[in-house]
């Protein structure tokens, strides 16, 4: 896996996106800091994944500043540095693919590759066969895209990640469509990730997760900034209830938080 570089924090000041002249995101102010593992959680429409999109470069935001620190270079050669440091796991990949999976995983490396070339090298195919390796993907490498199940896909997106590498990693919703042996297995990589010193910024619907994972957990709501902590200051009852609108009940143990809405414990009973 590649090292963190100097290239952060994330600084957005006054960070606003209205497309149509609609507000969806911001003002808001936000600052990632290097070795953060910052997780996003808010309602269905909330704006995390506009968020992401604009911490990621991938949209131009309307209002504001975004300052990505120690990033060198100008123009195309800052968008190429950019592309190297930066990791974006969409919430959805994209469906019609006309790759196996072997070769989807391997373009992951493409930022790294000489921009005269572009020919793959012999690091780039052995990471590639690691990152499959890594995400029990090696029997169906040979496989279609088109061929996958929404989970099969969301882990061959997970491997180009890996095989990509950089600095700070852009995850929507990464365990969305994922059994549990999986779930599980991923939350592990994400640890793994970060404790090699990476910035992660993750959304999720997944409370436990982000209770289980997060440095600092950031709630949004209707495009603003509502709270933020840590774990067990911020996913409590109270601030759980304000943000979903329904009732949850939070346990906390020295092992961590388990949290679940209220209405369901009916149905575990
Ligand atoms: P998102 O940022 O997609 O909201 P979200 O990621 O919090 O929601 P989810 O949990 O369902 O993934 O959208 C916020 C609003 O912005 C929503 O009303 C749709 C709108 N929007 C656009 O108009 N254009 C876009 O390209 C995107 C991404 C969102
Ligand atoms: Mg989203």
């Amino acid at each position: 896996m590649s090292q963190p570089s100097a290239a952060l924090p994330l600084v957005a000041d006054g960070l606003g996106w209205n497309p149509g002249g609609t507000r969806v995101l911001g003002p808001l102010d936000l600052t990632v800091q290097r070795g953060e593992l910052l997780v996003i959680v808010g309602p269905n429409g909330a704006g995390k994944t506009s968020l992401l999109r604009l911490l990621g470069g991938l949209l131009e935001p309307d209002t504001g500043t975004l300052r990505w620190g120690k990033l060198r270079g100008a123009g195309a050669e800052r968008r190429r540095n950019r592309a190297r440091q930066l990791v974006y796991l969409p919430q959805l990949s994209p469906l019609s693919i006309p790759l196996t999976v072997r070769e989807f995983v391997r373009l992951g490396r493409y930022p790294h590759r000489d921009r005269w070339t572009l020919s793959a090298t012999a690091q780039d195919h052995e990471i590639t066969e690691s990152a499959l390796a890594r995400l029990e993907l090696l029997e169906m490498a040979d496989r279609s895209m088109v061929s996958l199940s929404g989970g099969e896909r969301q882990r061959v997106s997970l491997a180009a990640a890996l095989a990509q590498g950089g600095a700070v990693w852009l995850l929507d919703e990464p365990t969305t469509y994922l059994d549990p042996r999986h779930q599980v297995e991923i939350a592990s990589i994400l640890q793994a990730v970060h404790r090699d010193g990476h910035t992660l910024v993750v959304t999720t619907h997944d409370l436990n997760l982000a209770a289980q994972l997060a440095t600092r957990v950031v709630a949004l709501e209707e495009g603003r900034i509502l709270a933020q902590g840590a774990p067990r200051e911020l996913l409590t009852e109270e601030q759980l209830e304000t943000l979903f609108g329904v009732a949850f009940t939070v346990e906390s143990s020295p092992q961590g938080l388990r949290i679940w809405p209220r209405a369901a414990e009916g149905a575990r009973s």
